[in-house]
């Protein structure tokens, strides 16, 4: 499999952190979507978006959710990262939709205060996003006092999507951590002692 995505990317990380706790091989393409042509990925995803994960088979998958969603459905015994059913998985979806969207309006905000020539930055657009931004740390913070570990520290699919969003955050918008925020630092922190997040720790471009 061929994951295509840059190195600050919260999504594409996720997707690249999932596939390595699965045991699965696969290869990375780092890819720009902010040049013009959008770092050529257009003929994988037309949207010109990442992450894109090109299957064995050349089929290209796209949408963080739904990448994970197909690792899951086709997991090893024990190495599924969300539970298949119930309302637990419910639960653990909710907890990673909070966190993609804390990622999400990281990413429109590195957009708008780092992409926007000055002549076009909107101060109260800004703000808001980065009140969002703020109000979604915080629920995390709540959120992140249950999250489950499984055996030999393996952590689910939640607390992956968790730590990505906090540690972009921090990489792209280290003024929005300054708060402290002991729970969601612990489980950064935890997370990346274990390799697959350490080697992907994001990086600004
Ligand atoms: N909802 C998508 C969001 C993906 C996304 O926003 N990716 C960013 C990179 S972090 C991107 O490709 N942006 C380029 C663009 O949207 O033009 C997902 O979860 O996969």
């Amino acid at each position: 499999m061929i994951l295509f995505g840059g190195r600050l990317s919260p999504f594409v990380r996720r997707v690249a952190i999932s596939l390595t706790l699965q045991g699965r091989y696969f290869e990375r393409q780092i890819v720009n979507v902010l040049q013009s042509d959008f770092g050529g990925i257009t003929d994988a995803n037309p949207l010109g978006r990442v992450p894109v994960l090109r299957l064995d088979d050349g089929m290209d998958l796209i949408e963080t959710s739904a990448i994970i969603d197909y690792l899951d459905q086709t997991a090893a015994e024990g190495k599924r990262l969300f539970p298949a059913d119930g309302l637990s998985r419910i639960a653990h979806l909710q907890i990673a939709g909070y966190a993609n969207g804390v990622a999400e309006k990281g990413v429109a905000l590195v957009y708008e205060a780092i992409r926007r020539p000055p002549e076009f930055q909107w101060p109260d657009w800004r703000a808001r996003l980065s009140q969002q931004i703020t109000a979604g740390l915080d629920h995390l913070e709540t959120l992140a006092t249950s999250a489950e570990w499984l055996a030999n520290d393996y952590p689910r699919g939640a607390i992956i999507a968790m730590v990505c969003a906090h540690d972009f955050i921090a990489t792209a918008h280290p003024a929005l951590v300054q708060q402290p925020r002991p729970v969601l630092a612990a489980l950064s922190a935890k997370a990346n002692a274990l390799p697959a997040f350490a080697a992907s720790y994001p990086v600004m471009a």
